[in-house]
């Protein structure tokens, strides 16, 4: 059954926010003009193996150069808003120390051409692309003296751009950088214990409250954190298989949650966990716990666990993306309104939402049937869930462009607009005509 766009349309209220997200290690290429310092990622796509197609950032989408044209795009669909984020390296190439003026026009250059086209900028200030220089001197997130460097360097985003952006988010995903970078070794800068997840996990948080209390000095611009969410079920109805969803659960939703918003690390995982506890000085709850202005959630799916683990969904229902990923829009709209009854969280966005989907061009055209109803059936279960008290604000569709999928390299498309890497010409496909047709239409009904 084919979702009405006119009725989901008129669903939304009349000012809530439409939008794309990207970030910046996954489109800018530019990886070392004009000043830019190496990232963790740009180190690790150079180590052998830990890149599927054994790709790159140096060019990726060539978004510094063409960032014009993107705007141009972005306009062209007619969306409220765009979130980005800022390439920490590119602006301090060291991390610490001597800023970086021509990464800074860079951005300065970006925000005015978004908002002459009339689109607010939304950024995040870490989307996992630490300068290489602080994790070959100190040790990367292990590092306590990270944090503040990281709020040095988010105050200095804050005072030079905060009047124009609407929004500034500290960290992309924590969850991500600490157990993908730390525990399971996929992402940069893959090492492969949970002792140091935790005490990165820590770090991150720490410097999330260092950096909104620094911001909040310099800027009056909305601040907060965007945290991905992957509601964690148990395969069978079987105790154990109960109990490890809800140790996974502390490890995912709530050991970011209920420190940001209730000052405290969850007690089950955190007994759970053991030894590998992080070490935690005294005021460092206090920091964490900064009043925000609002949460960024970022959904794709969710997780399936039995006594051994993390175990694989049997054939969904509406099936799996190009990820392996179980498409389950009703579980999106059960997580958000879980949240807004068990955190009272401040108003939420939707900072990303999407699919991967194996995307070829045929006379011309995209045809993209896949995203269409990824992208409908998620639009219709967050209607439901703000009629049942969640407070949403904005949706960002990741994303704007195919990009970069970090392990993944080059192979996996989230675009709503195609990119063909040999010649970076953009193509927009079928999905990204139906969202300027919906957001068009919920302007009209506005
Ligand atoms: C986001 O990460 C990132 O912010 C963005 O940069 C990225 O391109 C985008 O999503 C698409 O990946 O691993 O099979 O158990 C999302 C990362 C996705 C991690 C879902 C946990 C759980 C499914 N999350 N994943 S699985």
């Amino acid at each position: 059954t084919r979702i009405d766009p006119a009725a989901l349309a008129a669903a939304f209220p009349s000012d809530f926010r439409w939008g794309v997200a990207t970030s910046a290690a996954q489109i800018e290429g530019a990886a070392f003009e004009d000043g830019k310092g190496a990232s963790i990622w740009d180190a690790f796509c150079r180590q052998p193996g830990r890149i599927k197609d054994g790709s790159n950032i140096d060019v990726a989408c060539d978004h510094y150069h063409r960032f014009r044209d993107d705007v141009a795009l972005i306009k062209d669909l007619g969306l409220d808003c765009y979130r980005f984020s800022f390439a920490w390296p590119r602006v301090q190439p060291l991390g610490q120390g001597a800023w970086n003026e021509a990464g800074f026009g860079f951005y300065d250059r970006l925000i005015d051409s978004l908002l002459e086209a009339g689109i607010q900028p939304h950024a995040t200030l870490y989307h996992w692309d630490l300068p290489q220089a602080l994790d070959e001197g100190l040790g990367g997130w292990l590092s306590r003296d990270v944090v503040g460097h990281f709020a040095t360097y988010a105050a200095e985003v804050a005072r030079r751009f905060g009047d124009r952006l609407a929004s500034i988010a500290t960290h992309n995903e924590p969850w991500c950088t600490a157990t993908l970078g730390y525990e399971t070794a996929q992402f940069a800068p893959g090492h492969t214990s949970r002792a140091e997840s935790l005490q990165v996990a820590h770090h991150l948080m720490l410097s999330h409250g260092a950096a909104v209390q620094a911001m909040r000095a310099v800027c009056k611009t909305r601040l907060g954190i965007v945290l991905n969410h992957t509601p964690s079920f148990p395969a069978t109805p079987n105790e154990a298989d109960r109990r490890a969803a809800r140790i996974d659960d502390g490890l995912n939703v709530r050991w970011y949650m209920d420190p940001i918003f209730r000052g405290a690390y969850p007690a089950d995982a955190l007994a759970y966990v053991g030894a590998d506890a992080p070490r935690v000085q005294d005021g460092d709850l206090a920091l964490i716990r900064q009043p925000l202005d609002f949460l960024g959630i970022n959904f794709y799916t969710r997780s399936l666990f039995d006594a051994d683990g993390k175990t694989v969904p049997g054939p969904g229902k509406r099936g799996f993306t190009d990820m392996g990923w179980e498409i389950v829009p009703e579980v999106f709209a059960q997580h958000l309104v879980r949240l807004a009854r068990e955190y009272n969280p401040p108003p939420m966005f939707i900072t990303e939402n999407g699919m991967a989907n194996a995307d070829r061009v045929v006379d011309g055209r995209v045809p993209d049937e896949a995203r269409i109803s990824y992208l409908s059936s998620h639009l219709q279960a967050l209607a439901a869930a703000m009629s049942l008290g969640a407070d949403v604000r904005g949706y960002f569709y990741w994303s704007l462009l195919d990009n970069f999928e970090w392990n993944s390299g080059y192979d996996k498309r989230f675009g709503l607009v195609h990119v063909d890497y040999a010649t970076q010409a953009r193509l927009l496909k079928d999905s990204a005509h139906w969202y300027r047709d919906f957001v068009a239409r919920h302007r009209a009904s506005r």
